[in-house]
């Protein structure tokens, strides 16, 4: 067993039965010209989580750990988009609009996939989702079970939304979360601040909260063989 200093406690786990979950690192979220950005964010915030998610990866990959890979979006039809996501705020452009990385938030288009530097591998399962969950809509827990995992490794963005309600939803069907502070982002850093204190107040009511130095420290090629 691998253990991480965490708050509230250390996280212990076991790598074959873990997965590294990478929530939504699409170009829709963290580039100009997507979907984050017609909603007013600022999306060079989250520039920040990817160095230290590719250490991550990088270091799942090379122990042979299962890696899945989220993304948010909608079939070209927008048939499972409720219209309550769909007329939700203002944006300057809708989801399905044309945008300069294609149509926003649909599936197929270039801006709904993953960025360059996080790129799955063919081998690599990636779980488009319609809604902020995981778990909703998707094969996510089926999943899951298929493998044996009964622990997640958990990064992305943003850390308050599509993070922490996969981190919910995980939470509530037994699967024990480490929420990766530095590897998880938001466009309003109060919200990622608090969220993460979301996650391991009362005890660790949602899950536990680590920077990945600490994950990266106990996870060692010794430490798992
Ligand atoms: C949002 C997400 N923020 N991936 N999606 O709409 O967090």
């Amino acid at each position: 067993m691998i253990s991480v200093d965490a708050d509230p406690a250390p996280f212990t786990f076991a790598p074959a039965t873990t997965a590294l979950v990478i929530i939504d690192m699409q170009r829709d979220f963290c580039e100009p010209g997507g979907f984050g950005e017609t909603l007013g964010n600022d999306v060079s915030l989250l520039q920040s989580v990817i160095p230290p998610l590719q250490t991550v990866l990088a270091t799942a990959r090379a122990l042979g750990m299962t890696v899945i890979h989220t993304r948010e979006g909608h079939v070209p039809d927008l048939s499972d988009c409720p219209p309550a996501k769909l007329n939700r705020g203002n944006p300057s452009l809708r989801i399905g609009d044309p945008g300069p990385k294609g149509r926003i938030l649909v599936r197929g288009e270039f801006g709904h996939d993953i960025v360059d530097e996080l790129a799955p591998l063919p081998d690599e399962l990636v779980i488009d989702k319609p809604g902020k969950g995981s778990f909703h809509g998707t094969t996510f827990g089926a999943e899951l079970q298929a493998r044996g995992i009964t622990s997640l490794l958990v990064a992305g963005v943003t850390t308050e939304v599509c993070v922490h309600t996969t981190v919910r939803e995980a939470n509530d069907r037994g699967y024990e979360c480490l929420v990766l502070s530095d590897c998880t982002g938001s466009y309003f850093p109060q919200f990622h601040r608090v969220a993460l204190q979301m996650v391991a107040a009362q005890g660790g009511i949602f899950g536990w909260v680590a920077p990945s130095s600490a994950l990266l420290t106990a996870l060692t090629p010794e430490a798992v063989r």
